[in-house]
């Protein structure tokens, strides 16, 4: 198994996240993936490289121009090691005065979500990633695996929020939906509501996630069982929130009615967006997963036998983050 991966991502390092007034150390650290890499590196059957770089119109496909804009230049204002690359078009738009800077509520929806100077480049690099990932999917590879970060589900058309700028499984599913029919499992402890909200109208993406209720946790607006779709889009939308404290024998048997339905869809093609929060002592998820049930999640997943883009959202207990994967993928390679 093939997965995609680039440093770029460990120049993003947000500082806080503030509820309420109240700051908190950011749960995204740079060390999230890196634990990921490093557990998986090495293995047999496994193989590490580097994203490839593809058009901006695909992030333009999913995003909003001025959308896109505000995250390239709000981060200048900022401090850090911002690198300006010479290819990409949005580098070249003027620094963004404040008072535009200051239009922050238009494009973000929480105070999780800061924007610095090495956002942008990385946001854009994890696109680059779930990109290339899907690319080999296409060309015919059974299952890629996108090491993303910043993680993308969270991130709707035009807003920021939970972590996330840019949605690398949207922008994946997207990419594949010119080739046929595309089925996103969400399976983060969060509501993918980013995910949702982009193919909210369309059929030809079936979007299905498991994830805590959201009158219990973030994102709280969006993620109930009602939420259907819209217009075209009905009942190509199914969401299953869930109450805390669920434990293995209680996921798989909402994982296996959630994949039911994605094989009644008979889709081309599977994006995962695969969070790790839903772990028994993960700091942010209330899920009670154990590290080997992964290797059964994976493995229920594996047997729709739909060629596979596993695209890398939550997950912050560092401590065992690679031991999560290293079971995770087992569950696809066995
Ligand atoms: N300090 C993803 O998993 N709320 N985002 C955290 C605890 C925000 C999670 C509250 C959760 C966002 C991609
Ligand atoms: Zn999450």
């Amino acid at each position: 198994m093939r997965i995609i991966y680039s440093q770029v991502h460990l120049n993003h390092r947000p500082n806080y996240e503030v509820f309420n007034g109240i700051r908190e150390i950011h749960a995204d650290t740079p060390q999230r993936i890196e634990n990921i890499k490093e557990a998986l590196v090495g293995k047999s059957g496994l193989k590490v490289i580097e994203p490839k770089r593809f058009p901006l119109s695909w992030i333009e496909k999913v995003h909003s121009h001025d959308y896109i804009s505000y995250i390239a230049r709000a981060g200048r204002h900022a401090g850090g090691n911002y690198v300006y690359p010479s290819v990409f078009p949005y580098e070249s738009l003027d620094i963004l005065p404040t008072n535009e800077i200051a239009k922050r509520g238009v494009y973000s929806y929480d105070l999780y979500t800061p924007v610095s100077a090495s956002t942008y480049e990385s946001a854009r690099m994890a696109v680059m990633t779930s990109l290339t990932a899907s690319s080999f999917v296409r060309r015919g590879e059974r299952v890629v695996y996108a090491l993303t970060r910043p993680p993308g589900h969270h991130a709707e058309r035009k807003r920021m929020g939970g972590y996330c700028y840019f949605n690398n499984a949207a922008i994946a599913a997207n990419y594949l939906s010119t080739r046929g029919r595309v089925a996103i499992l969400d399976i983060d402890f969060h509501h993918g509501n980013g995910t949702q909200q982009i193919f909210y109208d369309r059929s030809d993406v079936l979007f299905v996630s498991i994830h805590a209720s959201p009158k219990l946790k973030f994102p709280y607006f969006s993620g109930s069982e009602g939420e259907k779709g819209r217009g075209q889009g009905k009942n190509y939308n199914l969401n299953f929130p869930l109450s805390l404290s669920v434990s293995d024998s209680d996921y798989q048997r909402i994982l296996i009615q959630a994949c039911k339905k994605i094989s009644d869809f008979k889709p081309n093609y599977l994006v995962v967006s695969v969070g790790f929060d839903t772990h028994k002592d993960d700091p942010v998820g209330g899920f009670r997963l154990s590290t080997r049930y992964y290797f059964h999640m994976a493995k229920t997943i594996h047997q729709l036998n739909i060629p596979t883009v596993l695209v890398q959202e939550g997950g912050y207990n560092n401590s065992i983050i690679g031991d999560i994967a290293v079971s995770f993928i087992n569950g696809f390679i066995c």
